[in-house]
């Protein structure tokens, strides 16, 4: 029996990684979780009393710990969710950004390069990395041009994956994954803050009470969007391919705007777009259904710099790895704010 670490179980896609683990193989999941005085296991809560899974304290800025941990486990897999992911606050805590997103993963390839040098390892990159885009689709080939601290740190963190594969002859990846969301998705996120404000919106709509517009950023940004669901897959595909270890774009392959993606979250939750209409520009744009204001833009939800828009190409990752994403676009958005609806109800 294999055994595979996962930081930021408790994470989306750390989560959605260990329930796929559990179903896929007989690999026993050794999830490091950072103590917390408020517990956030809500992800994970399924897990627990499986006799694959254990939890373990872990925290990925520690390098005693990671080293520890790695010389006391000797892994087959160490799957490195643990970051801060949220671009929006990397302007504001740019040295934690970097210790965590960064620092943590020179902590674990040199314990593993020490104790587990079979050990295959997953770092998770970012379509960030590509920030300020100079052609699309963005496939492996494109520059790194981050518009972020948040950018930054995963580029700094793949020149290292790469350089420690490159001399120790570790199986070491980053793949680069565009926009991916789901039901597990944090608030702070536009998809989730969207589908939760759409599906509050409808209810209170339903019972006639008053309710206050969703309010947004920048709403002219594209992203490339899928099920994080998908993701893990083709991650677990990159860390067992044949060949060389390799670093893989995955995405849609489709860009959409926010603005689409509140018109047909609002569309399915009832407001038809045939009934809606957008009205003004840039910090003036708002979503009406009739005379009822839905969404409108408040500047104080953009940032300092902006990546205008994100569409990639992962037809290597389709090609070499065979991995093939099963939900698009339209049925994301709809899984969410159905999620979103019914924990209200
Ligand atoms: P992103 O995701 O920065 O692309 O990074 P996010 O959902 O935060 O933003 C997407 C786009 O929406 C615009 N936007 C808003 N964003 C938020 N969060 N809140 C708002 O109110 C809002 N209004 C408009 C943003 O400006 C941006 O253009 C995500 C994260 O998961 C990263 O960790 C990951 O690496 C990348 O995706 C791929």
């Amino acid at each position: 029996m294999k055994k595979v670490i996962i930081t930021g179980v408790t994470g989306q896609d750390g989560s959605h990684m260990a329930d796929y683990l559990l179903q896929e193989t007989d690999h026993t999941v050794i999830a490091g979780v950072r103590r917390l005085s408020v517990k956030n296991h809500g992800n994970i809560e399924h897990l627990i009393g499986n006799p694959r899974f254990c939890l373990i304290d872990l925290d990925v800025t520690d390098a005693e710990n990671i080293d520890r941990v790695i010389s006391k486990h000797k892994p087959d897999y160490f799957v490195n969710f643990a970051a801060n992911s949220f671009v929006g606050t990397s302007w504001e805590m740019p040295v934690n950004h970097m210790q965590t997103n960064c620092m943590a993963v020179l902590h674990q390839l040199e314990a593993i390069r020490k104790h587990s040098p079979h050990c295959r390892y997953y770092n998770a990159g970012s379509s960030e990395e590509f920030g300020d885009v100079i052609c699309e689709p963005q496939s492996e080939e494109h520059p790194l041009r981050p518009r972020s601290p948040y950018g930054a740190s995963k580029c700094a963190a793949r020149h290292l994956v790469k350089v420690y594969r490159d001399s120790y002859d570790l199986y070491a990846v980053q793949g680069w994954l565009f926009n991916h969301e789901g039901t597990r998705r944090g608030v702070e996120f536009v998809t989730r803050k969207i589908t939760q404000a759409v599906a509050q919106i409808a209810s209170d709509y339903a019972t006639e009470l008053p309710f206050d517009s969703l309010k947004l950023g920048n709403v002219e940004s594209k992203r490339d969007w899928s099920d994080s669901e998908d993701f893990v897959d083709g991650i677990w595909k990159m860390l067992n391919q044949e060949g060389k270890p390799a670093d893989y774009v995955l995405s849609s392959d489709e860009t959409h705007t926010i603005k689409e993606f509140v018109e047909e979250a609002f569309n399915f939750a009832g407001f038809h777009r045939s009934i809606c209409r957008w009205e003004g520009e840039g910090v003036e744009t708002k979503y009406y259904h009739a005379n009822d204001l839905l969404m409108e833009v408040d500047p104080k939800f953009y940032r300092p710099a902006e990546v205008d828009l994100l569409l990639g190409d992962s037809s290597r990752a389709r090609d070499e790895l065979g991995w093939q994403p099963k939900t698009n676009f339209t049925n994301l958005v709809h899984k969410m704010v159905k999620h979103d609806m019914d924990l209200l109800t």
